[in-house]
């Protein structure tokens, strides 16, 4: 039989989609008999929280764009990433790996603070990505794809460890650097020629984007735009911060800098969704859009001194830490040709799920030497299914600073089963346990009320660890002074 003599129901039979609507079903068709594959845009904001946009809840933002491309797509409400901070979860995104494998555990060293407050010795960091590993641009590649990385890196320095050392084709303004020194030009950016005087680097990313989109129009492509946005140092175009600085503050959210940074992140991403559709690539262009960690921000309720710059309300905490307003993050991802408009997820997700799920999209193998951690959430997406696996995973042998002595967090783990999180501390092995789903607060701590739920959580959580050779710092440092432990 040839291509032309596959019927519909077969068709859908062989690619395993039985419940998408007709013109989806045509759609899907005659992609796969024009042997166009579908292209992948990755949109990861940087440090944007979980309640930062209009459609997770926001009154004061304004996202209309990303809002519209969750009203076409899936939004998930638990979706997580692997790092509470910039370089772990990006890490892991590229490896498909939890972090205890590929070493990238926190950002910079992994004794931050002061050293005379910290009563273990932690694990070792690694800053950079090794080069034997290989990344989801590597493994896209015999599946014909041409990738650009666009924005942050953060894992190395090409020619090496930067995008292109690690397989993409194309590198715009990736480095070590976990922020800009600039977001006006002059960027003062290795990878990044200066565009004129004043321009923004949240719009010249999306022209950039929009630019090679346009190139790549006739091929398989994955795009990859890690903004540098909503980062720290908090700049941003004159005339938005006026227009917010016009607005009340809502739920602890009030920043006219960073509205008017999300705002033109937001007005990126509707330009890529315009640029998509002049092209008529909407229909077979899977969009995602997210962030890498959780919002600066919720550190006063907990005494935890330092700058807040939004809410992550009713989450707990923020940036840096294992509460979920540390690693909860906004996820979606538009697909026409696959997943229902306005659908929603609550089956938690995290970011070693994308590699594989992007392999499968684009028809790539997975590579034989290296582990996956995640599950492809293609049955998620096609509304087909839930997941194979028990729990998520986190390990964070590391301490993160707040300000004036105070931690965002010490060394701990994680773990995430169904409605119920339980958190491990290092220092003083003290449980917590939570469930999510009558407490997304994290203020009712259940572990003593029930111990039986905690110890299988937590005999869960070490049996990971065993199965990804994490180490758990015990050493005592030599520094430490306990009297003067806040
Ligand atoms: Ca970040």
């Amino acid at each position: 039989m040839n291509n032309n003599e596959i019927t519909r129901r077969d068709f859908l039979k062989v690619i395993g989609l039985s419940t998408v609507s007709p013109g989806a079903a045509r759609s899907l068709l005659a992609n796969e008999l024009s042997g166009k594959k579908p292209n992948l845009i990755f949109v990861l904001i940087d440090d944007m929280g979980w309640g930062d946009l209009c459609c997770y809840g926001s009154r004061y933002y304004e996202t209309p764009n990303i809002d519209r491309l969750a009203s076409e797509g899936m939004m998930f409400t638990d979706a997580y990433t692997c790092g509470p901070n910039c370089a772990p979860t990006r890490a892991s995104l590229m490896s498909g790996q939890y972090t205890p494998r590929h070493g990238v555990i926190t950002v910079g060293s992994s004794q931050r603070g002061p050293a005379h407050l910290r009563r273990l010795i932690p694990v070792p960091n690694k800053t950079v990505l090794e080069s034997k590993i290989m990344t989801i641009a590597e493994a896209l590649k015999p599946a014909g794809y041409v990738s650009a990385s666009m924005g942050k890196w953060h894992l190395g320095d090409d020619p090496q460890l930067g995008p292109l050392g690690q397989g993409f084709d194309v590198n715009v303004g990736g480095y070590q650097a976990g922020h800009p020194r600039s977001y006006f030009s002059p960027y003062r950016n290795p990878e990044l020629k200066d565009g004129p005087k004043g321009e923004y680097l949240t719009d010249r990313l999306t022209d950039e984007a929009l630019k090679f989109v346009e190139a790549n129009r006739d091929k398989p492509f994955f795009l990859y735009l890690p903004h540098y946005a909503v980062h720290t140092p908090l700049q941003a175009k004159k005339d938005m911060i006026e227009k917010y600085k016009a607005k009340k503050e809502s739920n602890g959210q009030g920043n006219p800098t960073y509205a008017a940074m999300i705002e033109s992140v937001d007005k990126g991403v509707g330009r890529i969704m315009d640029k998509l559709s002049e092209l008529r690539l909407t229909d077979n262009t899977v969009m995602i859009v997210s962030s890498d960690n959780g919002g600066v921000g919720g550190y006063r309720e907990l005494g935890i001194k330092g700058a807040e710059i939004t809410s992550n309300a009713p989450l707990r905490g923020g940036k840096g830490m294992l509460y979920e307003g540390g690693i909860r993050v906004p996820l979606i991802i538009r697909w026409p040709d696959a997943v229902k408009p306005g659908t929603r997820c609550g089956i938690p997700v995290i970011s070693v799920d994308f590699y594989p799920t992007l392999l499968e999209i684009a028809g790539a193998p997975s590579p034989r030497s290296q582990a996956l951690d995640g599950e492809s959430i293609i049955s998620l997406l096609k509304g087909a299914g839930s997941l194979k696996r028990e729990a998520v995973f986190w390990h964070f042998p590391a301490y993160l600073e707040g300000g004036g002595g105070t931690w965002r967090t010490t060394p701990a783990g994680a773990i995430r089963k169904g409605k119920w999180k339980l958190l491990e501390f290092f220092e003083d092995k003290h449980i917590e346990l939570y469930n999510l789903d009558e407490d997304i607060g994290e203020k009712n701590n259940l572990s003593e009320n029930m111990p039986e739920k905690a110890k299988e959580l937590h005999k869960l959580l070490m049996d990971w660890r065993k199965s990804v050779n994490a180490e758990v710092p015990m050493k005592l440092n030599p520094k430490y002074v306990p009297s003067a432990r806040l």
